[in-house]
């Protein structure tokens, strides 16, 4: 509008009023700068410039086409003056209208750069507290790491300082260590000193028992000896005596009476006893028993006076025998024989009685069992067998049975067996079921001795299928 105004103006006084386009120019400037600015602008200058507008419009709807302006020029220059107040009442207008228009800009500009500047600080405050936010983190964070590192240093040196005690502990202990070993070896050092020093005085000790044993064997066996001597003394005195007396009352009664004083002989220890020291056969008369009997008596064995019972060493005489031949006896005194069960019964009664067993096998060993108490039952009894007190070489036991075994032949069967022990095995003995041993057996000669179980056993000498080369089995009153 103002451009339009201008340019209306120009045309109307371009001479006259050369001045008067100065405000004209600075609205046409203001206009420029403040194109862009918005409705409110130009609403805000419409209305103080409504009225000018209003004259504007009526002046040129009366104007004309060119060809009746001049014409009218002449009309306008008339009107020139009357416009002339008009102008003046304008720039008037326009400069009171253009201080406030300025005004209002300043304001606006003024407020806008408050608004600029007030936005400005709230964002830089809000820059600013974030700033403050993030340098108080990085506070927090760097005195926290500082705090760590505190503690870390703290630990470290606590550490350390425990890693020194423990050092110091270590090395006192080692120290300690030492001096235990050093005190060990000096007692092992003690130790193994007085260990060969007492092995010393063991075997001093052991040596000084080993003589004192010796010596205490020695003097009890002297003892035994002095004590066997006497007693054996006393007894030989006191049957010496009986014997004189015998031999005195003979010879009072004439010699019609010296036949009578063999039978005064029991066994082959009186013999021995009356003086008889050589082995032999002698005659003794035995009590109960009507005849007298020829006997082999044994005056050497194991201190002598021993009576043959029974005698293997050739094979010369047959044991295969009833029950009446193993009763009364039968075989030569001097060789093989078996003395009978009847004088044996008779003898054994009479008083305790020894059995000794002698052996010899066909390597030419010997061994011999010896029973401390023997004696046989009567006919009646069987002829029993009553044993004990084993000792001696042939076996740690005895190979009869010591109790309770009857005597048996081929025709009387009295042992322990369903069977017939005297039949199968030969021989007449104290077979049991059928027993250990058979000294009756028969006789099977050199080289033909093994694998026998009927010939001549002794089980715990030679074992059960072993025939012996030789046995003899005599009897001795128990003390002799
Ligand atoms: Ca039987």
């Amino acid at each position: 509008m103002g451009v339009v105004l201008g340019g209306i103006l120009g045309l109307s006084e371009p001479r006259h009023h050369p001045s008067s386009r100065k405000p004209l120019v600075i609205l046409r400037s203001d206009s420029g700068t403040s194109v862009g600015r918005g409705p409110r602008n130009s609403g805000n200058r419409q209305k103080p410039t409504s009225g000018l507008t209003r004259s504007l419009g009526s002046l040129a709807g009366r104007l004309k086409p060119w060809p009746t302006r001049a014409k009218e020029i002449e009309a306008w220059r008339k009107d020139a003056r009357v416009l002339r107040p008009l102008e003046r009442y304008i720039q008037m207008n326009l400069r009171s209208e253009l201080a406030q228009v300025q005004q209002h800009m300043v304001q606006n500009q003024t407020a806008t750069m408050l608004e600029l500047g007030t936005s400005l600080l709230n964002q830089t405050t809000a820059q600013t507290r974030k700033l403050t936010d993030v340098e108080a983190q990085v506070l927090n964070q760097t005195s926290r790491m500082e705090i760590q590192l505190l503690e870390t240093s703290l630990s470290t040196n606590k550490l350390e300082k425990q890693l020194l005690l423990q050092g110091h502990e270590l090395h006192r202990l080692q120290g300690r260590n030492n001096a235990l070993e050093t005190r060990v070896q000096a007692l092992e050092t003690q130790q193994q000193a007085e260990l060969a020093s007492l092995r010393g005085e063991k075997e001093r000790l052991r040596r000084l028992l080993g003589r004192q044993s010796g010596a205490l064997a020695g003097l009890e066996r002297s003892l035994r000896a002095a004590s066997s001597n006497s007693s054996l003394l006393q007894r030989q005195q006191r049957q010496l005596l009986e014997s004189v007396q015998r031999l005195v009352r003979v010879v009072a009664q004439g010699p019609a009476s010296v036949r009578a004083a063999e039978q005064v002989f029991q066994d082959c220890a009186e013999i021995q006893r009356f003086g008889a020291n050589a082995s032999g056969v002698y005659t003794i008369h035995v009590a109960n028993m009507t005849e007298p009997r020829k006997v082999f008596c044994d005056m050497e064995a194991n201190g002598g006076g021993w009576t043959l019972i029974q005698r293997r060493e050739n094979g010369s005489v047959n044991f295969q025998r009833n029950w009446r031949d193993y009763k009364q006896g039968f075989g030569d005194p001097a060789g093989e024989h078996w003395l009978g069960n009847e004088v044996m019964h008779q003898l054994t009664g009479r008083t305790a009685y020894s059995l000794r067993v002698e052996l010899q096998d066909w390597e030419g060993n010997e061994a011999y069992a010896q029973y401390e108490h023997f004696q046989l039952g009567s006919e009646g009894q069987l002829y029993r067998l009553s044993l004990s007190g084993y000792s001696g070489s042939a076996g740690r036991q005895s190979s009869l049975v010591l109790q309770g075994t009857n005597f048996s032949t081929r025709d009387a069967d009295n042992d322990n067996c369903l069977c017939k022990c005297a039949q199968m095995l030969s021989g007449g003995w104290w077979f049991d079921a059928c027993g250990l041993s058979n000294l009756n057996g028969i006789y099977y000669p050199a080289h033909h001795h093994v694998r026998k179980l009927n010939g001549i056993r002794w089980h715990y000498f030679q074992g059960p299928s072993y025939s012996l080369r030789a046995t003899r089995m005599m009897v001795r009153p128990v003390g002799v």
